[in-house]
């Protein structure tokens, strides 16, 4: 593949829920070999360290959500360093628990916007993560950044969305924990999301296939955000919101290797690992594994697959 420069951007952000832990994940994929994965592939690769919030009021519990101050806070802070990278390479969002995509996804559609190109979204998690904080029952702010991203409205403080991601530009794959609230609102979008049902029915590589072609067609730029928790907790138990019966390892491959060829991604999250949950670094290394595949690693290159015509 092309030779990409690869920014690692550490974002320790452990607000988006109660369990702590997240705050270690830069770290682990640091001390998996994330970076020297990357350039064994050939591509350029610059850690720029862990990130903080930006100044932000305190939290005082008063709410029913957990932490909404200095999630507001790594908000600001994530949009304006993905506005700044994305002029630089392909930046790489090493988590930190998944509300800090409030910030990254936010971040790369105002880059987007500005090169006049459409952004598009892959949603690779257990849960569709569509709630706003007036919607969510947790109050756990993880839970909301594709509400946030695509401008539903009740998330009063942050920062206001610039650039809403459009919908139909939105694939979600994966589901199998959709909260009432957050299916009814999503039943009503254009969105696109395939459940793990439909997968087992299918296969992963035709729903995804046809969300490329889209995204090709369009010109689009790609933003890829993998939750832990895509993941079968079998191979991928470092995360506080397991569900049984997610992916494959090879699926996970298959999902990666599929976007490396598209040579569509411009953006990567890797979220929710808790290393504190880990069992030897097992979810950390897979994690690594799976950037590396979506950034070129693979046994042999071959033709693209008859379902991507
Ligand atoms: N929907 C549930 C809630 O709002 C669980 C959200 C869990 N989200 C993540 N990221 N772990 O996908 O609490
Ligand atoms: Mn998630
Ligand atoms: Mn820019
Ligand atoms: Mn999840």
């Amino acid at each position: 593949m092309k030779t990409k420069t690869c920014i690692l951007i550490g974002a320790p952000v452990d607000s988006g829920k109660r369990r702590p832990g997240c705050l270690m994940g830069p770290d682990a994929y640091r001390t998996a070999g994330l970076a020297r994965a990357l350039r064994a592939l050939g591509h350029r690769v610059e850690d720029i360290g862990n990130l903080a919030p930006a100044e932000h009021a305190p939290d005082t519990g008063e709410t029913h959500l957990f932490a909404p101050n200095e999630t507001i806070g790594w908000t600001n802070r994530l949009i304006r360093v993905a506005e700044e990278q994305m002029d630089r390479g392909l930046p790489i969002f090493l988590g930190g628990d998944h509300s800090l995509s409030l910030g990254s996804v936010a971040g790369v559609a105002n880059h987007a916007a500005s090169k006049g190109r459409p952004q598009f979204v892959l949603w690779l998690d257990a849960h569709s993560d569509f709630h706003t904080p007036e919607t969510t029952d947790s109050g756990n702010l993880h839970g909301t950044p594709l509400g946030y991203v695509t401008g539903r409205p009740g998330f009063g403080g942050f920062p206001k969305v610039e650039n809403p991601v459009p919908q139909e530009n939105i694939c979600i794959m994966g589901l199998r924990s959709v909260d009432a609230a957050e299916r009814k609102a999503l039943e009503g979008t254009r969105i696109r999301y395939h459940d793990m049902r439909e997968i087992d029915e299918q296969g992963i590589a035709r729903p995804l296939a046809a969300f490329l072609e889209t995204v090709a067609a369009a010109g689009g730029m790609l933003h890829v955000s993998l939750d832990v928790d895509f993941l079968d907790p079998m191979v991928a138990p470092a995360v506080g919101t397991t569900v049984p019966g997610g992916a494959t390892v090879r699926e996970g491959h298959l999902v990666m290797e599929m976007i490396c060829d598209s040579g569509l991604m411009t953006s990567l999250d890797l979220v929710e690992l808790n290393p504190f949950l880990d069992e030897r670094g097992r979810t950390a290394q897979l994690m690594v594994d799976l950037a590396a595949s979506a950034l070129g690693r693979r046994v042999f290159d071959r033709p693209t697959r008859s379902y991507l015509s």
